[in-house]
């Protein structure tokens, strides 16, 4: 992973290092558009005074967008989401017996008043959370809508590549 010697606009938060092998997937991500992200770790009730001071600071050190993976009753999103105005995307992670099904309705049925934008379950979620990031940045920067134009015609110019593969024609 290369390290950005930009102030990190995104903060890519999650409950545990064993979240990581999913959360890789935004770090990937936000890496390959070039978004200087910071990486935090904190639990929503193993460290909540750590989280509640995270969050409450995370605006007024630049941040602009947090992301936030976590799994089992997880609140993390929605407690960063309660600590701050900034926009926060929750990542489901299958962590336990429920494969990520109690980490998706935990971070999804926020009540009204305060959103955590909530992506899929796992390592699709953790990709769309930094492509969803990357669009809200790219509202305000026009080297970023470039990067998104060019992602978005290599992904269609591959679906046909593999379709000649797959057909041989
Ligand atoms: C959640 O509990 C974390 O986000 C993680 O997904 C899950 C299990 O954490 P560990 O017991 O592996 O630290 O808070």
């Amino acid at each position: 992973m290369k390290k950005s010697k930009q102030a990190p606009v995104v903060s890519v938060v999650m409950g545990s290092d064993s979240d990581f092998t999913v959360m890789e997937e935004t770090v990937k991500a936000l890496d390959s558009f070039g978004v200087p992200f910071e990486i935090f770790l904190t639990s929503a009730h193993r460290s909540p005074e750590r989280t509640s001071s995270f969050a409450g600071k995370a605006a007024a050190r630049g941040i602009r967008i947090i992301i936030v993976g976590a799994g089992a009753a997880a609140h993390l999103a929605g407690v960063i989401a309660a600590h701050t105005p900034l926009p926060v995307i929750g990542v489901p992670i299958d962590a336990t017996a429920l494969r990520g099904l109690d980490a998706l309705l935990a971070t999804v049925q926020m009540p009204g008043g305060i959103p955590v934008a909530t992506m899929a379950i796992g390592k699709a979620g953790a990709k769309n959370a930094a492509l969803l990031a990357v669009r809200i940045l790219a509202l305000e920067e026009k080297s970023l809508q470039k990067k998104l134009s060019s992602y978005h015609e290599d992904m269609a110019y591959d679906v046909e590549k593999k379709h000649k593969k797959l057909t041989n024609s």
